[in-house]
């Protein structure tokens, strides 16, 4: 007998540490059971001290294993993350718009928490990647420093920057992560097309083991609308898998200071 199993596609960067980036969304995948396809856009030389060097795979390199991989497998979810430039923002444009994608879930990466630019160095490339990347995203999730780097309002009001962001470059839903501020609780708030919002409260777990937190959750989520769950039940399920997942962390005996979230084995 044979399994239906969902598919996602994950469009990201590599990290050699294999804490974050592709390697993370692989392992996200599998604990969720669903099967991670891949577009490798830049490859990053990087452990816990912080990012040594990066390097974008090219356009020609990207564009064929896009080409590859959507010829032969449909992704029920795709997962972006890091874009090293604008063209490659591009690139994956036309190849969502060729290929009708959906279920785009976007963590607009900037920064490695390990320390380190990754993408959009520069301000007015952050608003294009957003310009041609939000308006296909079904869901966006920013950080707060991201929010403010990608909206096109000038604002410290994280409402008024979410709402310009809608109007700008029009994403179906944004998840503001809210793991950064200075709280006992880590809320994160989704936003559905400017309108509904709907809060995800969890306790804050002190623990430097949070390395490929944003990956972990914007995959766990791509795998939820893979598997058919509806925007507000895959944030949910993934906001429990996180939580879990850098409380596990912790067990992991991998490397002294800074490491992964670990987000297999619970249920
Ligand atoms: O978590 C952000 C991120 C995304 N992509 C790659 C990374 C990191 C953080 O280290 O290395 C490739």
């Amino acid at each position: 007998m044979k399994i239906n199993v969902p598919v996602i596609l994950s469009i990201a960067g590599s990290d050699c540490s294999g804490g974050a980036g592709i390697q993370a969304d692989i392992r996200t995948a599998c604990a969720l059971k669903a099967y991670c396809t891949t577009a490798v856009t830049a490859v990053t030389a990087q452990n816990f001290r912080g990012v040594s060097a990066v390097e974008y795979v090219g356009d020609r390199m990207l564009e064929e294993q896009l080409k590859a991989v959507l010829e032969s497998v449909m992704p029920d979810a795709v997962k972006i993350g890091m874009i090293p430039d604008v063209q490659a923002a591009r690139i994956i444009r036309f190849y969502a718009d060729k290929y009708n994608l959906r279920n785009i879930v976007f963590d607009p990466v900037i920064s490695a928490s390990a320390g380190g630019n990754l993408s959009g160095s520069r301000e007015e490339d952050a608003q294009q990647i957003a310009g041609l990347l939000f308006p296909v995203s079904t869901l966006v999730t920013p950080n707060i420093p991201e929010l403010y780097r990608l909206s096109p309002a000038v604002t410290d009001n994280p409402e008024v920057a979410v709402r310009e962001m809608f109007k700008q470059f029009a994403p179906e839903a944004v998840l503001l992560k809210g793991g950064h501020a200075e709280k006992d609780y880590c809320e994160d708030i989704l936003y559905i097309s400017g309108k509904s919002e709907e809060k995800f409260r969890s306790d804050r777990i002190e623990s430097p083991h949070t390395h490929g937190t944003g990956c972990t959750l914007s995959t766990a989520i791509a795998c939820g609308l893979a598997a058919g769950k509806t925007l507000s039940q895959a944030v949910s399920a993934a906001k429990t898998l996180i939580t879990h997942a850098i409380e596990n962390g912790a067990k992991w005996k991998i490397y002294p200071e800074y490491g992964p979230v670990h987000p297999m084995e619970f249920d």
